[in-house]
């Protein structure tokens, strides 16, 4: 039976419906009207760094089209958006010494444009694309990058908060740590094994703390919305159920993966447990520098706490296995010693690193209620991908939407997880970062060789449409 069949309604009747994007894999104008460079048009101008050498200079052209994009989320009858800003679009420096009112007067008519289409915009300050010249000064390994960052998200809710009141400080601070500081596939492209993540992520956890916090002091009692950040987590099940040494392997890959960031903002306010054990008795056994993995002090702002809900970006699972690691290899991985596989049983999607395992969100939701005391949880992003000849009859994709949110309905229903919402990855076709334009995540297909950059809806997007209507009919017959 599909989720479209089901009489009774699993979903609140506020249950969030809605697609992401974030602001450098649509928008284009990298150099429009005064914008700033951020790291990924560094990043992207570089040789050999993304698929053919592609970038994000023009992408699905929002800069221009944000009408175009609307029709989209109007068609598919979305009641939110998830979008992000550029930074380096309103503060070209990074810093507020001079704000772009281009930048600002943009992103005024895309949300007074959702508002007045009864479409609620979710907004992300930061989603991997930090503002060049604070690249140059050491960039989310720079301690004064939470100064700046701050300010930034000051502006922000000063400018736009009258009208926007769900704010993501930070998307996927796992992603821009371990791919853009530890593998250097992503901007800023730093190789840095074992010590330059940490200190990224670090410096991401404080910055998200101080926004959180003078949000909260400045913002909220006018504005009364809620601020979190994105975490991305991969559920993860032991290779062999009956290894005790996969088993603890698990917990590994749990506490260095969603746990790193998790454990701070919702459970002790300390990276875990297991992390912090890890890394010093590598750092012990082998000569490594005792300050990998940074501290977390009082005598700055609190980072337990800071967090209104649970944003939760999930696309895949994991089987995990214990290996140890060579002595002498300083890296994330040598410290975690925790090594993913797929299960053949699961089909792969698009690109490699994605298994489809729609009951694995489930068993997350679950986790995440049992280990960061019950939070609200908003699924953030969550999406399949289309390589190589385009599909527009992607009844595939429409499947996998179908099954996931089966999954999320049960895990609402069966297991009383408070899941608010639902933002499907992505609302179109658009740059998919180190992969360019070859991966296709859309609700919408973009053809990127015409230059109109036309939009046609996938058979998904109906699909997804489609169980949005049945579910908001359902619920409205119910309230
Ligand atoms: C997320 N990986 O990033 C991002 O938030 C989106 O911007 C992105 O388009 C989407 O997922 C799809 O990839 C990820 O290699 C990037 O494991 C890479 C990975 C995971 C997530």
């Amino acid at each position: 039976m599909s989720i479209c069949d089901k009489r009774e309604n699993v979903f609140p009747h506020d249950f969030a419906w809605g697609a992401a994007t974030s602001a450098y894999q649509i928008e284009g104008g990298w150099n429009a009207d005064d914008k700033g460079l951020s790291i990924w048009d560094t990043f992207s101008h570089g040789k050999g760094t993304v698929f053919e050498d592609q970038s994000g200079d023009v992408a699905c052209n929002s800069y221009t089209l944000w009408e175009e994009d609307l029709r989209c989320i109007k068609q598919l009858g979305l009641t939110h958006y998830r979008m992000s800003l550029s930074w380096s679009r309103l503060l070209p420096d990074g810093t507020t010494r001079h704000v772009n009112q281009k930048g600002v007067n943009y992103y005024n008519k895309v949300i007074n444009d959702l508002l007045a289409g009864n479409v609620t915009p979710v907004v992300t300050l930061y989603h991997f694309d930090l503002p060049q010249a604070l690249q140059d000064r050491g960039g989310w390994t720079w301690a004064g990058v939470a100064d700046a960052f701050e300010a930034y998200a000051v502006l922000c809710f000063r400018t736009f908060g009258d009208r926007v009141r769900l704010w993501l400080t930070l998307n996927e601070p796992y992603i821009c740590a371990k791919l853009g500081h530890e593998d250097g596939l992503f901007a800023p492209g730093v190789r840095d094994p074992g010590v330059s993540a940490y200190r990224a992520g670090h410096n991401m956890l404080r910055a998200h703390a101080r926004a959180w916090h003078a949000y909260d002091a400045l913002f909220r009692p006018e504005q009364e919305g809620l601020v979190s950040l994105a975490l991305n987590g991969d559920w993860a099940e032991p290779l062999d159920p009956r290894s005790p040494q996969d088993v603890a392997a698990t917990e590994r890959y749990m506490a260095f993966t969603l746990g790193w960031f998790a454990s701070p903002v919702f459970m002790t306010g300390d990276y875990p447990a297991t992390m912090r054990s890890q890394i010093e008795a590598r750092n012990l056994a082998q000569g490594f520098p005792r300050d990998r993995l940074p501290v977390f002090v009082d005598t700055e702002p609190r980072v337990l706490g800071t967090a209104d809900f649970f944003a939760l970006n999930y696309y895949t699972s994991r089987r995990v296995r214990a290996v140890s690691s060579p002595p002498g290899t300083l890296s994330f991985k040598g410290d975690r010693e925790a090594e993913d596989v797929l299960d053949p049983s699961w089909p792969v999607c698009g690109v490699p690193w994605l298994a489809v395992v729609p009951d694995g969100l489930r068993k997350l939701l679950k986790y995440i209620k049992d280990t960061c005391q019950e939070p609200a949880i908003y699924i953030t992003e969550n999406g399949f991908a289309q390589v190589g000849a385009v599909d527009l009859e992607d009844s595939q994709r429409g499947q996998f939407y179908q099954d996931t949110l089966l999954e999320v309905s049960k895990a609402v229903r069966e297991d009383g997880v408070n899941v608010r919402g639902y933002f499907a990855w992505s609302l179109m076709d658009n740059f998919e970062w180190a992969d360019g334009f070859s991966v296709r995540f859309g609700l919408f297909h973009v053809d990127f060789a015409h230059p109109q950059l036309t939009r046609t809806m996938y058979r998904s997007g109906r699909d997804y449409a489609d169980i949005i209507k049945r579910n908001y009919s359902q619920s409205a017959m119910k309230k």
